[in-house]
């Protein structure tokens, strides 16, 4: 492992959050960024969802930066070619690409309390230490695949819907759909038209609105080119059409007149009075995501698509069988079954201070402030994080609304000669328990459904509670006394690197540590905390069977020690609470 650079600010993703805050950091004279991309192309999730049909059902007016209107939109919703490549010229326009590290996955963030920097691991080894990290790994991320009995047993072609195998030729095929969200609705018309038969496996059914799509007129590009300010008023009238919609997602006894436009979808389309019915959602518009589509209905009435509504018991060698016992015969699968959403953390390695894992800090549900900072993660900003998705408005708005915050903090640090910052826990607990108040009565939690929004516990992980003005407001400023400020160099901590020995189970480890800790004000112990290395079997004294571990440093007092798993360095973390093994002003014990 080598450390290629300490920059400023780290960004991780090419997306328009990464982006975003790359182009922030810019235009504010910061130079010293880099930005990190997995893959060996930008544009996040448009550059992995490339199924036929994809496309944005948010108004393409809507779907770019405001500093960067795009003049090129050929039509009122873009389709995915279309946004890659704005995401591109973007690059371009900003002169990014000299900032971005291609091919270099993320797999471990460790911050380091000694000197306020992180330690942002790749797959290839290399270690780049920033002071800030800006991570805007999406949301919808990592494709969530049922573990349907037999998943494996089936022959034939299966891919997820934002991994479309192109190199399988639809044409004449037999494809099985499973889902019927935002995705599916996109692509089922799509590979209708080419496949022998498609069966599409619903769940649930969900409200679909129509989606009054079509190509913007030579005259309005024209106006958009040449005369100052038609394009931000088009865009304006859409933001505003759009915001109004919250109050009946906060308030489902409004969504009256969207459920109307809806069943009247239904109804003009669909004239099969027993198809209408399965095709009925039994819970409020707006608890799932709505759908808009105008040619998503008349493609399950045609001849070659049958809308399948048993439960999906079994995958066969040659298909799948539903709960009803029927053999439904498939060349090819497609999982349109979404992401995982609120576990999308949980196999990631982001430890924080005093160790702390992500998993740990959200065992009982992800939670941030502001859905940019958590407490116990300094110098750590996510993007899209939980709780700051607009249920009703374009992403992209809400992306600008965190990159200003992200650049505000910056900008708080200087002010304040700071090289850490972390939001209060406290902060953060008040701002959840407000937020989740408000939630409650919302549409998306009340609307009797179930959704991705609400994770197992049933709390809403992923949406902004009101407005997305009201959210742009609060990330105008950050306030001064939400977050903790400090400097390495001044911070009264204590700090021990060297060699140790390490007991338990019957060995004596001679073992090197990194420690330190810090007097907690909730409970008045000194908590110490670090990691220990150098012999591999400090493995065996984390088996049950092997006692309470000691640690002693020289000739310093022997104490008891908790042990955590080995992290990607090889090291393992170490705990305890009550004096440390190192050298501290008595008075703080
Ligand atoms: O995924 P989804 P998606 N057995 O989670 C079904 C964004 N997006 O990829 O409703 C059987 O919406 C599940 O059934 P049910 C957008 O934010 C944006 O379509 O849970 N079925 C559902 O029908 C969207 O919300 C655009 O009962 C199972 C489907 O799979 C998000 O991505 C375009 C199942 C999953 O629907 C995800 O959309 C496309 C199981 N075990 C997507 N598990 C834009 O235009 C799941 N399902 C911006």
């Amino acid at each position: 492992m080598k450390t290629v650079a300490a920059p400023r600010v780290l960004i991780v993703g090419t997306g328009f959050s990464g982006l975003c805050m790359a182009i922030r950091l810019k235009e504010a004279g910061i130079d010293d960024f880099v930005i990190l991309e997995k893959a060996s192309e930008v544009g996040g999730t448009w550059r992995e969802n490339t199924y036929p049909g994809c496309g944005c059902d948010v108004m393409s007016l809507m779907y770019s930066f405001s500093f960067a209107p795009n003049r090129r939109w050929t039509r009122m919703y873009a389709r995915q070619p279309e946004i890659l490549d704005y995401i591109r010229r973007i690059v371009d326009d900003y002169d990014l690409a000299p900032h971005i590290r291609f091919d270099s996955a993320v797999v471990a963030y460790d911050f380091d309390e000694a000197t306020d920097r992180w330690a942002v691991r790749t797959a290839a080894g290399d270690v780049y230490r920033p002071r800030i990290v800006a991570a805007g790994p999406g949301p919808l991320h990592k494709p969530s695949i049922p573990a349907f009995p037999g998943r494996d047993r089936f022959t034939g072609n299966v891919f997820h819907s934002a991994e479309w195998d192109h190199s399988v030729d639809l044409t004449g095929k037999r494809i099985a759909v499973i889902g019927t969200g935002a995705s599916a609705v996109q692509f089922v018309p799509e590979i209708a038209k080419q496949a022998a038969h498609v069966d599409v496996f619903q769940r649930t059914a969900h409200w679909v609105l129509p989606k009054l799509d079509r190509a913007i007129t030579p005259t309005e590009k024209h106006l958009f080119r040449t005369v100052p300010g038609v394009q931000k008023t088009y865009r304006g009238a859409i933001y505003w059409s759009h915001e109004s919609l919250i109050a009946g997602f906060m308030h489902p006894r409004l969504m009256g007149a969207l459920e109307r436009a809806a069943r009247g979808l239904l109804r003009h389309q669909v004239r099969d009075t027993a198809l209408r019915a399965t095709l009925t959602p039994d819970y409020t518009i707006g608890c799932k995501r709505i759908l808009l589509s105008s040619n998503y209905y008349p493609t399950l009435q045609r001849e070659n698509v049958d809308l399948v509504t048993s439960g999906i018991a079994e995958f066969t060698e040659t298909g799948i069988r539903t709960d009803d016992g029927a053999a439904h015969d498939a060349d090819v699968v497609v999982f349109g079954t979404g992401f995982e959403i609120a576990d999308r953390f949980a196999s990631e390695h982001i430890v924080g201070r005093g160790g702390l894992s992500i998993q740990e800090a959200w065992r009982d549900g992800m939670e941030a402030y502001l859905g940019v900072a958590v407490s116990g993660f300094p110098n750590f900003f996510l993007m899209m994080g939980p709780n700051s998705g607009g249920g009703n408005q374009s992403i992209v708005f809400v992306i600008e609304a965190q990159a200003h915050y992200i650049l505000e903090c910056l900008k708080l640090m200087d002010g304040h000669e700071a090289t850490r910052i972390e939001v209060r826990g406290g902060t953060q607990r008040d701002f959840n328990r407000r937020i989740h108040q408000k939630l409650a009565g919302s549409v998306w939690n009340s609307g009797g459904c179930d959704s991705w929004y609400l994770d197992r516990t049933g709390r809403n992980r992923a949406v902004w509670p009101g407005s997305s003005a009201s959210y742009w407001l609060r990330m105008r400023r950050p306030g001064v006394d939400d977050f903790d400020l400090s400097s390495a160099e001044d911070r009264d901590e204590e700090d021990y690197r060297g060699p140790a020995v390490l007991e338990g189970a019957g060995l004596r480890l001679a073992v090197e540590v990194h420690l330190t800790g810090h007097l907690d004000p909730l409970d008045g112990h000194y908590h110490w905390y670090g990691q220990v290395a150098g012999d591999d079997r400090i493995a065996d004294l984390k088996r049950p069977d092997a006692g309470v571990p000691t640690l002693r440093i020289g000739d310093g007092p022997l104490v008891d020690a908790i042990l955590a798993e080995r992290d990607p360095w090889g090291h393992f973390r170490i705990t305890g609470v009550g004096a440390p093994p190192f050298a501290l002003d008595d008075l703080l014990v």
